[in-house]
């Protein structure tokens, strides 16, 4: 069995939600307060973060690692390219999603000169997404996954202009028609 230790409004256990959906992983969720979180899950995680996922007796922590841990035990669908160089690309891109969240977190802060560093990053990503379908490559994946929950937030949230980058837009429009994604949509529209 399946345990996800959640919270809604946390994108990235938002990561681990998309790929159990994908998957069609049935799973148990336990939410966690992250205002007043038990002591507990310091047990599971010593960081005290979310996602936690425990399947039996097996614990582990980091959105990123749970994701590919998922993708590894369960294959089908898969959710990275089997191309090892465009698998390996995919993997950059995850490593380096800090680029994309560093400034997001500001901008939710309020910090001065935030929604600019944020901006910055979106061309980036736009002129990714004009070489490939898909910031995993060919096929929808776990980069995919990895960057959606933020870029959702951004512009639900945070009132982002998506549209200035048509590419990206047109990518959010695309993810969008997968249950999972849907799903989170619904998440976030009721936070
Ligand atoms: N690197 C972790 C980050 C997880 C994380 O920051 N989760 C937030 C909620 S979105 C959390 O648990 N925050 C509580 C805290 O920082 O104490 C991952 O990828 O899973």
């Amino acid at each position: 069995m399946i345990t996800l230790y959640d919270a809604d409004r946390c994108p990235y256990c938002a990561r681990v939600r998309i790929v159990l959906a994908e998957k069609g992983l049935e799973y148990e969720t336990v939410v966690i307060d992250l205002d007043d979180r038990p002591a507990w899950i310091y047990e599971k995680n010593p960081t005290g973060r979310v996602p936690v996922l425990e399947e039996d007796t097996f614990v582990l922590a980091e959105s990123a690692v749970i994701d590919e841990y998922l993708d590894e035990r369960y294959p089908d669908p898969p959710l990275l390219p089997s191309d090892p160089a465009e698998r390996g690309l995919a993997r950059v891109l995850i490593f380096r999603f800090d680029d994309l969240s560093k400034p997001y977190y500001a901008l939710r802060r309020g910090e001065e000169g935030a929604r600019e560093r944020f901006d910055a990053q979106l061309p980036r990503l736009d002129a990714l997404l004009e070489s490939q379908p898909f910031l995993t490559g060919r096929e929808f994946g776990l980069a995919d996954v990895a960057y959606l929950p933020w870029i959702l937030r951004a512009r639900d949230r945070l009132d982002v202009e998506l549209e200035l980058f048509p590419t990206l837009a047109d990518w959010v429009a695309r993810l969008s028609e997968r249950p999972s994604i849907a799903a989170e949509i619904a998440v976030v529209a009721a936070q």
